[in-house]
């Protein structure tokens, strides 16, 4: 692709690259179709790429032949596929990304598979990703990297184009050093990290844990205060952003969705997940068992409705689950159903999002229980649809969410008793109770949105740029 295609006179433009493409491709007779789609970070990144023209770059999700193009006329930016053959895929998006990263990062150590034919095929793509990049981008446009799959992007976008910005945000956690050094390639990874000129993540936590990483594995100079690293000449910003959602249009979805039909008489409380082991599905039900057993005074008023959307069924860990949560659902649903109730409601599918929406409005409880997460946005999600009767949320102390979502009932995960015990109190609070908490969380998240968000990040990209090149890299700790 020629980059005179995307060339822009609006100056800045935003340069956005992610594992996947915001398009959905199907073959139809004229060759290949794509639908762009909807969504958090979609709804993030529009505004500025509409306003100031961009490109995004990623994966397309399907083999594009020769030049087949994505972008249309009327698009208002430009679509730019990386190809990734199938076997690739498999060593990096699979094995790589999903099969050690994600467990790693998310401090599940013993499900993380560490090999060395997919940290090779690994470190291919984001070469590619970093060519295209280098290809695509001109003097004055900005880079945004995101996420797990191109941890080594940075460095190798800067070794081609030193001349642009490059931010990175994580989407995940960032683990502690104890976990973090098992990482086998733990050097390469903070080496491409650290080619950013700002590296974000969701909460300080995990801005501590990567300041930690980077001044005990690299000896860099680390100041924790003003949050920056000091390597090779070079001074690099590390802040904490956290993603909101786009609330405004959460919240007039959940005012016009139709009556969703959940309740019959009782209370619903409703879990909202991909289905994956980090979301904590099977701890939540084995609560929600435990709560039927203690108080048996809900029995018949109140239904678990969980939904879980089918996610990364290519790898073992993920086929294992959805047949422990079947079991689950069926044990539990066999031991205290009645003629007329069904204790849990289990829908293993998508939902669309006006749907979803007057779910989250209808439901009396939200639980959203990871046993670890980089934010979640279903428990904003769920906030900003309480336009009705106002619900309770509990959260999970150890989804970034929880950091400042301080209204919500906070639990532990692991803790199935004390979440049992939490459910009862949700199911039993105060409206008055109930009215407070929920009106605090909303506030905050309506004034934090995606739209904040992208804004506090680039704007803060313009500043890092300024103290990272190396004439001005003197800054000490
Ligand atoms: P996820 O792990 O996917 O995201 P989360 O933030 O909760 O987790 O987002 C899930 C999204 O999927 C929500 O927008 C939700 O509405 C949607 N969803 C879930 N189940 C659905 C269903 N059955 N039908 C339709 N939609 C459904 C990763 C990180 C998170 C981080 C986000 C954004 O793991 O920690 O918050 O990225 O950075």
């Amino acid at each position: 692709m020629t980059p005179a295609k995307h060339s822009s006179s609006r100056g800045h433009r935003l340069i956005v690259v992610s594992n996947r493409l915001p398009v959905t491709i199907k073959r139809g007779p004229r060759g290949p179709e794509s639908y762009r789609s909807t969504g958090g970070l979609v709804a993030a990144f529009e505004p500025t790429l509409t306003t100031h023209g961009g490109v995004w770059i990623g994966w397309p999700g399907t083999d594009l032949r020769g030049d087949e193009e994505l972008t249309g006329p009327e698009d208002p930016y430009a679509i730019e596929p990386v190809p990734v053959s199938r076997a690739e895929l498999k060593r990096y998006y699979d094995g790589f990304a999903n099969g050690t990263l994600w467990p790693l990062f998310h401090s599940f150590p013993t499900q993380t598979v560490f090999q060395n034919r997919d940290w090779e095929t690994y470190r291919e793509i984001n070469d590619r990703f970093a060519e295209v990049v280098g290809s695509v981008a001109e003097r004055g446009d900005r880079v945004w990297i995101n996420d797990y799959h191109l941890f080594l992007a940075p460095d190798a976008v800067r070794a081609r184009r030193g001349d642009v910005p490059i931010g990175f945000f994580l989407h995940i956690p960032f683990p502690p050093y104890d976990i973090y050094r098992l990482l086998p390639w733990s050097t390469e990874v903070l080496v491409g990290l650290l080619g950013a000129d700002l590296i974000g993540f969701h909460v300080k936590g995990y801005v501590r844990n990567f300041l930690d990483c980077a001044k005990r594995h690299l000896q860099a100079k680390v100041d924790r205060r003003r949050g920056t690293i000091e390597l090779d000449g070079r001074t690099i910003q590390v802040a904490a952003f956290p993603l909101g959602i786009d609330f405004q249009s959460f919240e007039a979805m959940a005012e016009s969705a139709p009556e969703s039909p959940l309740h019959h008489g009782e209370q619903i409380i409703l879990g909202v997940d991909r289905m994956d082991y980090t979301k904590g599905i099977p701890h939540r039900i084995l609560a929600f068992a435990r709560l039927l057993e203690k108080h048996p005074e809900h029995r018949r008023h109140v239904t678990l409705l969980q939904v879980a959307v089918p996610s990364r069924s290519e790898v073992p860990e993920y086929r294992y689950l959805r047949r422990e949560i079947d079991e689950l659902v069926g044990r539990v649903n066999g031991r205290f159903a009645t003629a007329s109730w069904n204790p849990i409601r289990y829908l293993y599918r998508s939902v669309p999002q006006n749907k979803l929406a007057g779910l989250y409005r209808d439901a009396d409880v939200a639980i959203v229980t990871p046993l670890r997460d980089g934010m979640n946005l279903v428990a904003k999600e769920y906030v900003a649809c309480q336009v009705r009767n106002p619900g309770v949320l509990i959260l999970s102390m150890l989804a970034g969410a929880a950091e400042t979502m301080e209204e919500a009932v906070q639990v532990n995960p692991y803790d199935v008793e004390g979440t049992a015990d939490s459910l009862h109190m949700a199911l039993t609070m105060p409206t008055a109770e109930r009215q407070r908490r929920l009106d605090a969380l909303r506030n905050r998240e309506r004034a934090s949105d995606v739209h904040v968000w992208a804004t506090d990040f680039l704007e803060s990209l313009d500043r890092a740029r300024k103290l990272s090149r190396p004439r001005a890299a003197t800054v000490t700790a």
